[in-house]
C-alpha cells in the first residue's frame, strides 16, 4: 500500500480574526501516513480549529502546517480538495442529487465506486431505499435526509475523492456503538496508507489509535497511546473516567 499524507504542525499559533486570545497556542505534532491519530479534549479545546488549519480554511499567525513537506499555504484550492478530505462536525450537502454530492471531489468516479464508498460508510441501505437511488435530489436544508444519513454521505463523499489525509471531526459520536465499530472497521481498509486524523469523544473510538493527542485550552497537553496516556496524563484520565 503506497503511503502519503504526512501532516506536520510546527509551533502553530492561531486566533480567530478580531479575537484577543489565540485559540491554538504553540501546537506541534506529526501525523504519519498509514496511521490513525486521534484528538480528544473538552469542548472549546480547539479540535475543530486545528482541523480547519489542515484543510486551510484559515492560516496560522505563527508556525507552519505542512503535508508531505509542502506548506498547505502553497496548495491551491483545487489541489487541496484532492489532498485533504474533511468530514465536518456539522455535515452539509450541496443542492443536487446524492450522486453529485458523492462525486464532488472526483467527478469521474463511477457508480460502482459510489456504491462501494456508501457500503463502507454504512449508507448504502438508505440510498437504495430512495425512489431514485443515486439520482435522488437533496437540498442543503432538505428534510429527506436525516442528520445521521447526512454524516454518512459526507464520509462516503470523502472516500470517493481518495485524499491523502482524512479528517473526521466528531463523525462517530452520534452512531450507536455497533455501527461505529462496523464503520471504522471498513474505514480502516478503505483509508489504508493515508493519514487519518479523528476527533472523537468516545474512548472506544480512539483506544486503538496509533497516537492520541490530548488537547486542553488550545494546547496539546499529552500524546501517546491509550495505555501510555492512562499511565501518565491526568487530563486524559479525567476524560476517560467522565
Ligand atoms: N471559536 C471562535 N470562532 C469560531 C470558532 C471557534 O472564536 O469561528 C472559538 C470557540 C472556542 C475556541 O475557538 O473557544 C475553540 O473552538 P473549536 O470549535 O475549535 O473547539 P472544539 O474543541 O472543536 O470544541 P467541540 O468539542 O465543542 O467541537
Ligand atoms: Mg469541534
Amino acid at each position: 500500500v503506497p503511503t502519503a499524507g504526512r501532516v506536520e504542525f510546527r509551533d502553530v499559533t492561531f486566533g480567530y480574526p478580531g479575537a484577543e486570545r489565540p485559540v491554538l497556542d504553540g501546537v506541534s505534532f506529526v501525523a504519519e501516513p498509514g496511521q490513525t491519530t486521534a484528538i480528544i479534549g473538552s469542548t472549546g479545546a480547539g479540535k475543530t480549529t486545528l482541523l480547519s488549519l489542515v484543510s486551510r480554511q484559515y492560516d496560522p499567525q505563527q508556525g507552519s502546517v505542512a503535508i508531505d513537506g509542502v506548506s498547505v499555504s502553497d496548495l491551491g484550492r483545487h489541489e487541496m480538495a484532492s489532498v485533504v478530505g474533511l468530514i465536518p462536525q456539522k455535515p452539509y450537502l450541496f443542492s443536487g442529487t446524492i450522486g453529485s454530492n458523492l462525486r464532488f471531489g472526483r467527478p469521474e468516479a463511477t457508480d460502482a465506486e459510489l456504491w462501494e464508498a456508501l457500503r463502507v460508510a454504512q449508507g448504502a441501505d438508505f440510498v437504495r431505499e430512495k425512489t431514485h437511488g443515486l439520482d435522488e435530489r437533496v437540498s442543503q436544508g432538505g428534510t429527506n435526509v436525516s442528520g445521521g444519513q447526512r454524516q454518512r454521505l459526507c464520509i462516503a463523499r470523502a472516500l470517493v475523492a481518495r485524499p491523502r489525509v482524512y479528517l473526521f471531526d466528531d463523525s462517530f459520536s452520534a452512531l450507536d456503538v455497533a455501527t461505529d465499530a462496523r464503520l471504522r472497521e471498513g474505514l480502516g481498509e478503505a483509508t489504508a496508507g493515508a493519514t487519518v486524523i479523528i476527533v472523537a469523544q468516545r474512548v472506544s473510538t480512539i483506544r486503538s489509535a496509533d497516537q492520541i493527542l490530548v488537547m486542553d485550552g488550545g494546547a496539546v497537553v499529552g500524546r501517546g497511546t491509550h495505555d501510555e496516556l492512562l499511565e501518565s496524563n491526568e487530563t486524559y484520565r479525567e476524560i476517560v473516567e467522565s
